[in-house]
């Protein structure tokens, strides 16, 4: 992994309903993500905030797609920031904000890749489009959009498309799938370990074939882990919180698996919402993991 990381803020809280989550980053800074990775003999420069624009009123823009333009705008700023961070060679590190902030982070570091991997640790797929979305939040849909799904004021972010094949995703922890996203899973032929993979195989087996088949297929990888991937008695502090989740020892022991691999190239962490946290918990729980991601050892 680059020994140099360049922090970004995103607090987006535009592709959900729920306010809050635009002081994840805060919580997260906090937390003291900074100290931990200098800790860890990184170099860490915080970037601040890209900006965020105000709430639409939705019947001036789409009905479908809640505050498309706003967040097409913000996406379009992470993305060029991401991408100056990428031309010095730093590790881009970007603490969210809701989810809908992946469609500028992957936009942002896929350019100089042909076949960027990417692990979406969530527990939803993020895979729906304007037709398939039950709530029209963009939040549920970054991944499709990163895959060239959705519409084209989101697709065409960075000015090409699609940043990521199919092939090259795996997800990790899903317990909350739409109709429209099984189908697209299936239709795409896309990786998941779902809770029952989890459960059945354990966290090793998951993230050792993971890794094994990015290995195989990817010049690069970037995580986007969602933090309701967890389980909400662990990770409170998240907007869509759904039952039966990863643990924090499991998700620790992937995160170590993933330092030991040396796959990262690129990495996020979002939909921390301090409002509904319980004293920081979850903002305290991604610095751990990201601790770990970062080759933090016990001994
Ligand atoms: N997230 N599948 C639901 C939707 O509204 O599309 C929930 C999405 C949650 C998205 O947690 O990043
Ligand atoms: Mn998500
Ligand atoms: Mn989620
Ligand atoms: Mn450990």
């Amino acid at each position: 992994m680059r020994k140099q990381i360049s922090i970004i803020g995103a607090p987006m809280d535009l592709g959900q309903s729920r306010r809050g989550v635009d002081m994840g980053p805060s919580a997260i800074r906090y937390a003291g993500v900074v100290e931990r990775l200098e800790s860890l003999g990184y170099t860490v420069e915080d970037c601040g905030d890209i900006s965020i624009g105000k709430r639409e009123r939705f019947e001036e823009t789409s009905k479908v797609l809640k505050n498309l333009k706003a967040i097409a705008k913000a996406c379009g700023e992470l993305c060029k920031t991401i991408e100056t961070e990428v031309k010095r060679e730093r590790f881009p590190l970007v603490l969210g904000g809701d989810h809908s902030i992946a469609i500028g982070t992957l936009a942002g570091v896929s350019r100089p890749y042909k076949n960027l991997g990417v692990i979406w640790y969530d527990a939803h797929g993020d895979l729906n489009t304007a037709e398939t979305s039950p709530s029209g939040n963009i939040h549920g849909m970054p991944l499709a959009v990163s895959l060239g799904y959705g519409d084209p004021q989101l697709t065409s972010t960075g000015g090409y498309q699609p940043k990521v094949k199919p092939e090259n995703v795996v997800i990790i922890g899903a317990r909350a799938l739409d109709m429209g996203e099984r189908e697209f899973i299936k239709e795409k032929g896309i990786r998941v370990y779902t809770m029952h993979e989890i459960d059945r195989l354990g966290m090793t087996r998951v993230m050792t074939e993971t890794i094994e088949y990015l290995q195989e297929r990817t010049d690069g990888v970037h995580l986007s882990l969602d933090l309701d991937g967890l389980d909400p008695n662990e990770a409170p502090g998240v907007g869509t919180p759904v039952n039966g989740g990863i643990t924090f020892r499991e998700s620790h022991l992937a995160m170590e698996l993933l330092a030991e691999s040396d796959l990262l190239t690129s990495a996020e962490f979002v939909e921390v919402n301090p409002i509904l946290d319980i004293q920081n918990k979850t903002g305290k729980l991604a610095v751990d993991l990201m601790g770990s991601l970062f080759g933090e050892k016990l001994l």
